[in-house]
């Protein structure tokens, strides 16, 4: 396969001025007609090509007249005129055959669309880039009662509809829905004064579980008016909720396309944290609308300029609309979670990657997570004010265009006058840095040392020095706070700041909020892990200290059969008992790291991690604080009981987030009564399914995974959560087997995406239980990408990512993977997603 680079970027030959298109759809024998107006690039002439897919072409006209094109990789060419021209063509496609949910294709009996990236080519012969730009005009025709396109309706019939999206618009936005739907709807009236109709498209059975989707899809409008100043800008906005699709949702003018799961949530099907998503999901899509379809990216390695900016949009949103210090952690957790993982291991990439073999496996962590990130620190290096006024200037100069990175900087830099080349690293260098600290005090001046460094990545041995913005913060010995939080601009590769006028060394609280996706490689000692735990005015900062205690506390019992350290187990104590603190926040504390977070800890020491012996030392710390905080826990248990009807909004949440934390613990003493009790009458999601996960860790779920299954097994989104739990939850001995049974369980309905995550997925983030030293969770994995790859190569190669890390394990668990994929590599006609993945992650 060939391999892609962005130095190689050449502009379009032909522009395009407008596209007509006409569905004639049949589930296997779609027709699809294009009228297509092309005007030769004088800037850039070349061949006349366009992209096509596993189309059969029916005829083709150039102004009319018959041509007979000549097919080549990936598409066709053909002689055309000097000067523009009409291209006419008629293709036909087979949707009900497209398993790889790309393109146009058949869930649950409608019909839907995925473009992005590189899906319409198998629509029709098209430029399928995103700088070539076109409004669309789109007849569909069909028996389906609802027949949905891009942009405002024009006009329809019996058994048509037609659509108009006036403003100019890459094909990978292109959208088509048609299926038996019924509508959620409202309204929204801009700041202008423009009415525009908002609408949920749902089957029938799904309408009751559309009204939360809609009113985060109303805040999200309102928000960037206000925050942004972006106003929406067709008459129409559409939602499609779909079964089977590969990612969360997809931004298409005017009509977004969801994966059921990211819009579909009633309190009895669904728990507080599927609320939270939702809401940030319909946000990002609708945010979309500005930094991703207005202004689009010129080529794929710019995906981070729509994705990073609109992840970062969506971030702020929700840190608007609920708990903006609980949002931050969650965001850090995820952050380290996935994109450090990616950073660290075969798959590191840049920002922006220069060079790629299938694009659908770039929409990463480092793209998406790290981009924003990337966003959140341009904006602390130049202030919110001129944050604000880049952005002015970024949507007046570029609204309709195709852009770059560059594109972005500059309008920063022309706005502050700021040199900002040395930030452009951080979209071009891979790897996470690492930022060591030290300190010194002498006649009143505090002086902090820091040193960055960031390992090699695949491909990128050496590193510069990068621009780190450390929010800083120093507290007395009193607990005090004597110097505010203060923003230091790190650029060389060793720098010291100072602080005058100190009358005692005071304690450093050192990237606040997480001022930059580094990792702080300074060990502090417990006692001042302790002391900001308790003092720091961070709260990102205090969350972090208790994370660091709980980390070493766990790293000694890994590394040297340590104990439970009695002092982490007082200081969550004191937390917990601080009614000041939010119960979000709290809940978070009460959180042990993450086994795989443990496991990358170690590593990073030098040690390789036992998976089984981090989940014992998990297990036994859990058990240490049950025993210790028994009575504080129960307390707390009943304390954050909310009553009355189930409300999704942050403060509720958090109260019951803390509840379940605390149950979770309290199921080890109480041998699953309150798990047993609170499963029996709870009245919503969240309350059951906490209920059913504390009973299952027991030992005690059987019951409960029957009722449960009897409840729901109808909601295929609920009975993901069914199949989910008991992969995720199983012992190491069990999880293999566990999955490997539900498999084999009528309803695991393997070809929809959803589904095949909610076994293998769980299993993978059941460290112990996938890294079982038999290697039985590896060979379920491996049998299964094996299986799904011919019909849906982009959720496999997704999913085999949860090979990436098999460098950290010992050599018996290396052999084992390594055998796995070489399996994977050598299965013929690999899918060229995942034969790429398979290459990078082998190495
Ligand atoms: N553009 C793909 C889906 C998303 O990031 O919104
Ligand atoms: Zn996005």
């Amino acid at each position: 396969p060939q391999t892609i680079h962005l130095a190689d970027y050449t502009p379009p030959a032909y522009w395009v001025e407008d596209v007509h298109l006409t569905f004639r759809l049949a589930p296997t024998a779609t027709r699809v007609l294009s009228r297509i107006r092309f005007v030769p690039n004088s800037d850039a002439p070349g061949r006349f090509f366009l992209h096509g897919e596993g189309l059969t072409l029916i005829s083709a006209k150039i102004n009319g007249a018959p041509v007979s094109p000549a097919f080549v990789e990936d598409g066709l060419t053909c002689a055309v005129p000097d000067g523009p021209f009409t291209w006419e063509a008629e293709v036909e496609i087979n949707p009900q055959a497209n398993t790889a949910l790309e393109g146009l294709y058949r869930s649950g009996g409608m019909y839907c669309t995925q473009c992005e990236a590189e899906g319409f080519r198998k629509i029709t012969y098209y430029p399928d880039r995103p700088d070539v730009m076109a409004p669309f005009t789109v007849r569909v025709e069909g028996s389906d009662p609802v027949l949905l396109s891009n942009g405002n309706p024009v006009a329809q019939g019996d058994g048509w509809a037609e659509w108009h999206d006036p403003w100019r618009k890459p094909a990978y936005l292109f959208a088509l829905v048609a299926g038996d739907l019924v509508a959620h709807r409202d309204s929204f009236t801009t700041r202008s004064g423009k009415d525009v109709d908002l609408a949920i498209w749902v089957r029938k059975g799904d309408l009751h579980k559309c009204a939360f989707g809609m009113d985060a899809l109303k805040r999200s409008m309102d928000w960037d008016e206000r925050v942004y100043g972006r106003e929406y800008d067709l008459d129409v906005f559409n939602i499609v909720a779909v079964d089977d699709f590969n990612a969360g949702a997809m931004e298409n003018k005017g009509l977004n396309v969801f994966n059921a799961s990211a819009v579909l949530a009633s309190p009895d099907t669904a728990t507080d944290a599927n609320f939270e998503r939702i809401e940030s999901i319909i946000a990002h899509e609708y945010f979309h609308n500005w930094t991703g379809n207005r202004i689009t990216c010129r080529d794929w390695f710019q995906l981070c300029l729509k994705e990073g900016l609109t992840v970062f949009r969506d971030q702020q949103f929700s840190a608007d609309e609920r708990s903006a210090p609980v949002k931050r952690i969650d965001d850090v957790l995820a952050l380290r979670a996935r994109q450090f993982r990616e950073d660290n291991g075969p798959l590191a990439h840049p920002v922006r990657p220069e060079s790629f073999v299938e694009i659908n496996n770039f929409y990463t962590a480092t793209v998406y997570e790290k981009g924003a990130e990337l966003i959140g620190m341009l904006k602390r290096l130049v202030g919110d004010e001129n944050y604000a006024r880049a952005l002015d200037l970024y949507f007046d100069r570029h609204d309709g265009e195709a852009c770059t990175i560059e594109d972005w900087i500059a309008v920063f830099e022309e706005t502050t006058g700021r040199d900002l080349s040395q930030f452009k690293t951080w979209y071009s260098q891979a790897g996470t840095p690492r930022l060591d600290m030290t300190d010194s005090f002498a006649d009143g001046t505090y002086t902090l040392t820091f040193r960055q460094h960031t390992p090699a990545t695949p491909g990128q041995p050496d590193k510069a020095p990068m621009v780190i913005p450390i929010a800083v913060g120093l507290l007395s010995p009193n607990g005090s706070e004597c110097v505010p939080t203060t923003l230091l601009e790190m650029t060389k590769a060793e720098q010291s700041f100072t602080f005058e006028g100190l009358e005692e060394k005071p304690v450093p609280s050192i990237l606040r909020g997480f001022s930059a996706p580094v990792i702080v490689t300074r060990k502090s000692d417990n006692a001042e892990r302790a002391f900001l735990l308790a003092h720091d005015t961070d709260p990102f900062n205090r969350w972090e200290a208790g994370r660091a205690l709980a980390k070493d506390a766990l790293v000694r019992m890994v590394k040297e059969g340590a104990a439970p350290d009695a002092a982490f187990i007082d200081a969550l104590g004191q937390v917990l008992a601080d009614d000041t603190l939010d119960p979000a926040f709290r809940a978070l504390v009460l959180h042990l790291p993450g086994q795989d977070d443990l496991a990358q800890t170690l590593f990073d020491a030098g040690v390789t991690p036992d998976p089984i012996a981090i989940y014992a030392a998990c297990d036994s710390m859990a058990d240490a604080i049950a025993t210790t905080l028994e009575s504080q826990l129960a307390s707390l248990f009943d304390a954050m009981q909310v009553p009355g009807t189930y409300s999704p909004d942050a403060e509720a949440a958090g109260k019951r987030a803390l509840a379940n934390a605390a149950l979770s613990l309290l199921s080890r003493r109480d041998n699953g009564a309150r798990a047993q009790v609170q499963f029996d009458g709870a009245d919503n999601m969240t309350q059951q399914l906490a209920g059913l996960g504390a009973l299952i860790k027991q030992g005690k779920g059987d019951e409960a995974l029957q009722a449960f299954y009897e409840q729901w097994h109808d909601d295929r989104l609920v009975l993901d959560k069914w199949f989910g739990l008991q992969c995720s939850l199983a012992k190491p001995d069990e999880a293999a087997n566990v999955a490997m049974t539900l498999t084999a369980h009528p309803d695991f309905e393997w070809k929809n995406p959803n589904r095949f995550r909610s076994v293998l997925g769980a299993l993978a983030s059941n460290a112990a239980g996938f890294h079982h030293p038999s290697g039985a969770g590896y060979t379920v994995m491996a049998d299964w990408l094996i299986k799904l790859d011919p019909v849906n190569p982009q959720t496999t190669a997704r999913m085999i990512t949860v090979f990436e890390t098999w460098r950290r394990y010992d050599a018996d668990r290396q052999a084992l993977i390594a055998a796995e994929l070489d399996r994977i590599a050598n299965t013929p006609d690999l899918s060229r997603d995942t034969a790429e993945m398979v290459s990078r992650i082998r190495g």
